[in-house]
């Protein structure tokens, strides 16, 4: 054996347990009790969880958007994530009008790679679906991108229509992936925010009113009832509200094949950030935007009962001085995003088990397991187990801290968590059984992150 953790709870998403984990060439080797080898580094985990390493299947690292890109790259990006107990990402590559396919995948692979420094995936986030570019699926599908996004807002930039939504399910259903939306109504929310920019209304508060939940919800509505048409799965991501969670509650509860993810800013943060005195509400800036706190409580709700399935955190930060002020005197023009690759864990811990709504299990499930299996990577990621990669965070729940961007690795500005106190810390994570972060600090190899090759999607 090459390392031993001992002393530690084990944490899956199907219940906890005392053991040691055995590491082996970078694999877990044995979960049992009173492991020994004469020549292993041993880890004391006393009094800590051990728990997978977080799948987070939602970023954008070196993103152009908005006039701008987002500022952490997948050397900073992944640094941050590793800190914060995440070991794999699957990240956007964005199709530029008039690219193939596999010119984004290209693309996207050559940002990661020599920079990523934990294991990363790549969806592709369609916005051009040429005849080309449809039949070019299945290849994806072969090169380890088995799932593919669209937007239905962003209009006249990322936007698609119904007809190109549909045409995608269908291929999708055929060649073994998964289609995840952006669903907002983008044509509503257009004509909302012409009309209020035309009144006058600049100020970072109208992102939220005019991107209503009710445009959520509607375009979480048709982009179920067309994977129905196509008879394909669908995955909605960040959901943001009760509106489109009741969408996907009345679609699961017919059995249809629909997932779900929330991110921690939905929970953690509500609509009154955007009034922060003078612009400061910039920060905040994302779409969907933050709702009423009424949303909260269903929000955890949904993730209880099963009908949210990952926590993800659409990781997409944008400096406040030089990039988050493109909007000054116009919040159209703020770039859209936020970031929180690096607090995810914290802040499900802290709201979701140390606040009562959630158990550990849970947390390990929309954390790590069932993005993992989702997303293809399952069970190579997601769980403690005999053969997985050894991808282990060991966590102290007793610990406490506090968020705040002089802290944070991630590079970035601010943080919108700025001041908030969390319970538990990061104490040790590893990446295929070396240690990558301790106790805050990122102590892992430069560019020794490897693309996961994702297998088809198969229905959890
Ligand atoms: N939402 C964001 O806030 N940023 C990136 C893209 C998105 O859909
Ligand atoms: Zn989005
Ligand atoms: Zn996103």
């Amino acid at each position: 054996m090459d390392t031993i953790i001992t002393n530690g709870t084990i944490v899956n998403a199907t219940g906890a347990c005392r053991a040691d984990v055995a590491i082996k060439d970078g694999l877990i080797a044995a979960v049992g009790n009173g492991l020994t080898a004469g020549d292993a580094r041993m880890i004391d985990a006393g009094g800590a969880y051990v728990l997978p390493g977080g799948v987070d299947a939602h970023t954008h690292l070196d993103m152009p958007f908005g006039g701008t890109v987002s500022c952490d790259d997948f050397r900073t990006g992944t640094r941050a994530a590793a800190v914060g107990g995440t070991t794999a990402i699957v990240d956007f590559a964005i199709q530029a009008k008039g690219d193939t396919l596999a010119d984004t995948l290209a693309a996207w692979k050559a940002k990661a790679e020599g920079r990523a420094v934990i294991d990363y995936g790549l969806h592709v986030a369609v916005t051009d679906l040429t005849g080309d570019a449809l039949a070019e699926m299945p290849a994806m599908v072969d090169a380890g991108v088995s799932s593919f996004k669209f937007f239905m807002a962003y209009k006249d930039a990322l936007m698609v229509d119904d007809a190109t939504l549909l045409r995608a399910l269908k291929k999708a259903r055929e060649c073994g992936a998964l289609i995840s939306v952006h669903a907002e109504n983008g044509d509503v929310i257009d004509v909302l925010v012409k009309e209020h920019l035309a009144a006058g209304k600049s100020h970072p508060r109208y992102h939220a009113v005019t991107r209503p939940p009710e445009a959520e919800g509607e375009a979480t509505g048709r982009a179920i009832f067309l994977a129905g048409l196509a008879g394909a799965p669908i995955y909605i991501v960040h959901l943001s509200c009760k509106d489109a969670l009741d969408q996907v509650r009345a679609a699961r509860d017919r059995g249809a094949p629909v997932y779900a993810e929330t991110c921690p800013q939905y929970l953690a943060l509500s609509v009154e950030r955007y009034d922060e005195p003078g612009f400061q509400g910039a920060k905040y800036v994302c779409s969907p935007p933050l709702r009423d706190r009424a949303n909260w409580a269903e929000l955890w709700a949904g993730l209880s009962a099963g009908d949210l399935h990952v926590v993800a955190t659409d990781h997409c930060p944008f400096n406040f001085e030089g990039q988050k002020d493109l909007g000054l005197g116009d919040f159209s023009k703020i770039p859209n995003g936020a970031p929180g690759i690096e607090h995810r864990l914290l802040l499900l811990h802290t709201l979701g088990v140390a606040g009562g709504r959630i158990s550990l299990a849970k947390l390990v499930d929309l954390f790590s397991t069932t993005p993992a299996k989702l997303f293809g990577m399952f069970p190579q990621k997601g769980v403690v187990a005999p053969g997985s990669d050894a991808d282990l965070v060991i966590f102290d729940p007793e610990a406490r801290g506090t968020i705040t961007a002089a802290a944070q690795t991630q590079n970035i500005d601010y943080t919108p968590y700025e001041g908030m106190d969390v319970k538990g810390a990061v104490r040790t994570v590893l990446q295929r059984g070396r240690i990558v972060a301790q106790d805050g600090a990122f102590v892992g190899a430069d560019a020794a992150g490897k693309y996961l090759h994702r297998k088809p999607f198969a229905a959890v």
